[in-house]
């Protein structure tokens, strides 16, 4: 008989330790499923069997009352006493055919996994549900395993070659999920076949909450409303001149006509010289560090620049903060993780940007985008590395795994930039040529190119792909035309701010590109 289906939308996991003060773990998880809390799962590391069996059969009162399955962590003894709906257990509790065979047919089983090794040695267990993580570090769970990330939780539910486990098996998501980033990690792992997130597994968040049953009707609001920052995107033919033409021609236009505000917060060396880009380009700068406004400049943001060149770990919660309140708003976020592979802290600096939130746009240069796929590469300073084979042919083939994959990999656009840059949505992947080299000797073209590309997306957030397209087109064309006759490094940054200024209005377009014949 087929056990009856679970609605696994909104998991909670118990710890005694992190009530708030004079509130009993049973007020609590009642509270939290008058909120909306759909399974309650009970755990326990520190009592002994005779007070684990005695709460179990308190908490289930509570859960039975209204219809929620208890589940039992890790002991499939106080599972039976309790009678409890279900259990769950890790890869050092009992494994699950025991667990099967000594609780029957009727009852939940759980499974945590941390990896795809573990997700192979599940082949045929006849378990009900997958609880996967950690996504993000957490304290409650001090020996937690390394956290997958987004790009990691993706990974794993792109796993496509393992078999034996029923197909749309349940997942919920557990570790460090809150209210400011589970839309974020839904979305993000939405769309794989195999297997989909049914909502997350929540303990501090919920258990340490003062009011956790309006904590729990936020939690089941943002797991139905649509992400502000997820808009459908304008489908267009690359081949068609006519079609590509009409849109650059409507994206300079909602660029001129918005002048959107683009919140910067860039590292020291840069400001000035992308405060002016952002001008030019036809947007309107502002650079702030300043954690107590990021949420009001979000509200009135176009889209938020994060540059992390001369970032300290002080500055990780005003990453966080931005990131989150311009998701809230739908602002397109850009991001350059400069010097990525350079050191411990960029690296970590990076890892926590990617997990903040959705990033709309990552532009680095080869040695950046290499570091953000996953590898360590040894970086000089914050210079391009150009590191891929010499062989052109293969080279370029590798350039556009890379881009595509990290596209993919975080849903959305990587732009890798050198003297060919190339541009991937994770479907199609582009390169584009042109600039100068010039530009190498002038600090701040590499940044404000991000700049330019959070200028062009602003107002055009469903045309993202095109907009990134349009900005590196136009940022290359100026930082060639500007490059005639001038005197060097100095006179040619000044002729490129007023070629970008000419190019980037809706007039730079017949400079730019030749209007197609119309039938
Ligand atoms: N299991 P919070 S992470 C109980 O990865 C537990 O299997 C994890 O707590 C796993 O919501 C975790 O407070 C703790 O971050 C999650
Ligand atoms: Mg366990």
């Amino acid at each position: 008989m087929p056990r009856p289906s679970v609605d696994y939308s909104l998991y909670l996991v118990t710890d005694s330790g992190l009530l708030p003060k004079n509130r009993s773990l049973a007020e609590q998880v009642e509270r939290a499923i008058r909120g909306g809390v759909t399974v309650v799962q009970l755990r326990e590391k520190k009592l002994s069997t005779a007070e684990f069996i005695k709460r179990g059969r308190e908490i289930h009162e509570i859960t039975r009352k209204y219809n929620v399955p208890l589940i039992i962590n890790d002991r499939v003894d106080v599972a039976l006493a309790v009678d409890a709906e279900g259990l769950h257990v890790g890869w050092d509790d009992c494994d699950v055919k025991t667990a099967r065979e000594l609780l029957g047919p009727d009852k939940i089983i759980g499974v945590s996994i941390t990896n795809l090794d573990e997700l192979s040695r599940l082949h045929g267990a006849d378990c009900d549900y997958l609880g996967v993580g950690p996504i993000y570090a957490t304290n409650t769970k001090p020996d937690h395993d390394p956290p997958l990330g987004i790009s990691g939780l993706r990974d794993l539910l792109q796993r496509k070659n393992f078999e034996g486990l029923p197909s749309k098996i349940p997942i919920v998501v557990i570790g460090g999920v809150n209210t400011g980033n589970l839309q974020w990690i839904k979305w993000a792992a939405s769309g794989e076949e195999r297997m989909s997130i049914q909502g997350p597994a929540v303990v501090s968040a919920i258990i340490s909450s003062e009011d956790p049953e309006d904590l729990c009707l936020s939690f089941r609001k943002l797991l139905t409303a649509p992400p502000a920052f997820a808009f459908s995107q304008h489908e267009f033919k690359l081949d068609d001149a006519a079609e590509v033409y009409t849109n650059i021609s409507s994206i300079l236009k909602n660029v001129h006509e918005h002048k959107s505000m683009i919140h910067h917060i860039t590292n020291d060396v840069v400001k000035n010289f992308s405060a002016n880009v952002c001008l030019a380009a036809g947007g309107s700068p502002i650079m702030s560090e300043n954690i107590e406004e990021t949420a009001d400049l979000a509200r009135i943001n176009g889209a938020f620049v994060l540059n992390m060149g001369t970032a300290s770990p002080d500055a990780h919660p005003l990453f966080f903060e931005a990131i989150r309140s311009n998701n809230q708003f739908g602002n397109p976020v850009v991001f350059d993780p400069v010097g990525a592979g350079a050191s411990k802290l960029r690296r970590s600096t990076t890892a926590v940007i990617l997990g903040a939130g959705y990033i709309d746009v990552i532009k680095g240069n080869e040695g950046e985008i290499r570091t953000v796929a996953g590898e360590t590469v040894e970086m000089r300073g914050v210079d391009s590395v150009d590191t891929i084979l010499d062989d052109e042919g293969e080279s370029s083939k590798t350039k556009a795994l890379l881009v595509s994959t990290v596209a993919q990999r975080h849903k959305n656009i990587v732009v890798m930039t050198g003297v060919t840059d190339w541009v991937s949505d994770g479907k199609s992947v582009i390169a584009i040529s042109g600039g100068h080299m010039l530009q190498g000797v002038v600090t701040g073209t590499g940044c404000s190119l991000g700049t330019v590309i959070a200028t062009m997306i602003a107002n055009n957030r469903n045309c993202k792909f095109l907009s990134v397209i349009v900005a590196i087109i136009v940022y290359n064309y100026a930082a060639m035309r500007a490059a005639e006759g001038v005197e060097g490094p100095g006179s040619w940054a000044v002729a490129f701010i007023d070629w970008l200024f000419r190019l980037s209005g809706q007039s730079g377009m017949d400079a730019l590109f030749r209007k197609p014949e119309f039938k």
